[in-house]
């Protein structure tokens, strides 16, 4: 029995590719599981060389499955989610940057995303926790293919506030505005495993996107402290100790030999918040650049019986690649009217020879900023000798600043095989590298854009501003920074209304609240005198 569904299961992967292949009544379409942390580091998991973070059940599922070491992401949050949902780099799928309250910006519903694709195969499809790809209703993730949602549209919080108030839904309906931060994992995870118990009947998709180790960061109760390395170890562990929850669903239910799981993170850790940070290991960099240790994470698949145990995975790959993976293992197709930058990275994990790689060339942009490429062993930083400004609005600036942008008038070129921490430029003793992968690099300027570039095969953004869908139309002008007030406006106005709506209630502010409340009334007086 298990010979003949394996056979089965190889034969679908094989054939997936073709649009005539039709499934047998009796194949079961494996379950999919894709667990996503935020801001955990490449040095963040035991099996990835921590000495201070234990994490045994994640651990685990690399001892089942496949390890990734050169997996990559975008270095920030919502361009890393656009690119899992749509196989494209972010910039290409229209949503190359972090958006925050009052955006009207979102991932287009013209975008296919995953759950989209895998309704195709009749999966029941649900996001739960973090979803970060657009605010407005419109943008939601039940408007995106996912018939449950459970969370939160936005981001967690900002290191101003403690337990900042962010509103959290169930599927188009806001729960609460104040929901407690500390019991998130443990809640996002219990959410899970009543969904995998709901559908344990039929194939279903769970995106579980955690919101930790994102700052500020709220271990629960039970795992506060405990791992006695700091706030962000803690966390860490609790989501450690919740996915092993999972795999224990999964057992009992009788799902683990036809359920693929993929653990990853969205990009590097946040340097610079004391025990709130996490570790890159010995890459350079963190979030919000294009250094290794923001953009280079933890991935691990484990798809028991398909893909062997123990297998150590080392060409490049990326986030890009999930989608075409994930719709290869249940026999669907990525859409063919429109480009699609990632690869199904079945076969070529399968193959034991190892004989061709999913990526000659990976592509590392910061927004629409291409600063860097990858290819082969060679890592080219592309010449920034200045800060440019970002495109839009309030968050316009995550990847300009000095110290994440940083500022360098040559080309740097790093071996990455022998200094994986990029610390020693090789531009000058190998020029003919340089040159190769800048004239690689033509291409994808003209197809996906570039700062101040539109691709010609790069798509929209959703946006509520119907004149405000072309992603290069505002980095400079009166027009961005008529956006960005605008923007400002908005969010300014969705306090505002929260504020008015926490005061007309009886219960009275807490500190934080207060301190919010002062801080948002301030900025309502300064837009008023303007
Ligand atoms: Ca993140």
């Amino acid at each position: 029995m298990k010979a003949k569904f394996i056979f089965i299961t190889l034969s679908l992967i094989l054939l997936s590719c073709t649009n005539n292949f039709r499934h047998s009544e009796e194949i079961s379409l494996p379950n999919i599981i894709f667990i996503l942390t935020d801001d955990q580091g490449y040095g963040d998991l035991g099996s990835y060389g921590s000495k201070t973070i234990k994490t045994p059940n994640i651990d685990q599922l690399a001892v089942e499955g496949a390890k990734f070491t050169d997996f990559y992401v975008h270095p920030i949050c919502s361009p890393t989610r656009a690119a899992l949902l749509t196989g494209c780099y972010a910039p290409r799928a229209g949503f190359p940057d972090v958006q925050l309250w009052g955006s009207p910006f979102g991932l287009n519903p013209d975008e296919v995303t995953i759950a989209e694709i895998l309704k195709t195969k009749n999966y029941k499809t649900a996001c739960i926790g973090k979803w970060h790809l657009g605010d407005e209703d419109v943008f939601a993730p039940n408007q995106q293919g996912f018939d449950y949602f459970y969370g939160i549209r936005l981001v967690n919080g900002t290191q101003k506030f403690e337990n900042f108030a962010v509103p959290f839904y169930r599927n188009d309906s806001l729960l609460t505005m104040r929901p407690d931060h500390s019991k998130m994992t443990r809640d996002f995870t219990d959410e899970s495993l009543s969904f995998i118990e709901k559908n344990k009947k039929n194939p279903f998709f769970l995106y579980l996107a955690y919101t930790m180790p994102h700052i500020p960061i709220y271990p629960g109760e039970s795992f506060r402290g405990k791992s006695g390395n700091g706030l962000y170890a803690d966390a860490i562990e609790e989501i450690d100790w919740n996915v092993g929850r999972i795999v224990e669903k999964l057992k009992a239910q009788g799902l683990e030999e036809n359920t693929l799981i993929v653990f990853a993170s969205d990009n590097g850790p946040w340097a610079g918040q004391g025990e709130q940070s996490g570790s890159a290991g010995k890459l350079k960099g963190s979030k919000m650049t294009t250094w290794e240790g923001g953009v280079r994470v933890p991935m691990i698949m484990k798809w028991k019986n398909v893909i062997p145990a123990s297998k150590v995975y080392s060409e490049i790959t990326g986030i890009i690649d999930m989608a075409p993976t994930i719709a290869a293992a249940a026999g669907a197709s990525m859409p063919d009217d429109r480009v699609i930058d990632g690869k199904n990275l079945l076969p070529y994990i399968l193959d034991q020879k190892n004989t061709k790689i999913p990526h000659d060339i990976y592509y590392h942009y910061a927004g629409t900023w291409l600063q860097a490429v990858r290819s082969g062993k060679w890592k080219l930083h592309f010449a920034r000798p200045e800060v440019r400004p970002g495109r839009y609005g309030e968050c316009a600036d995550w990847f300009t600043r000095g110290s994440y942008a940083g500022i360098f008038k040559e080309d740097l070129l790093y071996n990455l095989e022998t200094d994986i921490g990029e610390t020693k430029n090789l531009a000058n003793e190998f020029p003919e590298i340089v040159q190769e992968l800048k004239s690689m690099t033509i291409k994808a300027k003209e197809d996906i854009g570039d700062y101040s570039i539109q691709g010609k095969n790069s798509r929209p953004i959703g946006s509520t501003y119907l004149e405000l869908t072309d992603i290069n139309q505002y980095p400079n002008s009166e027009y961005a920074r008529k956006v960005g007030e605008e923007m400002m406006t908005e969010m300014l106005a969705f306090q505002k209304k929260r504020f008015n709506k926490l005061s007309k209630s009886n219960k009275s502010l807490n500190n934080q609240e207060a301190q919010e409340l002062e801080f948002y009334l301030k900025k309502f007086i300064n837009e008023k005198a303007k």
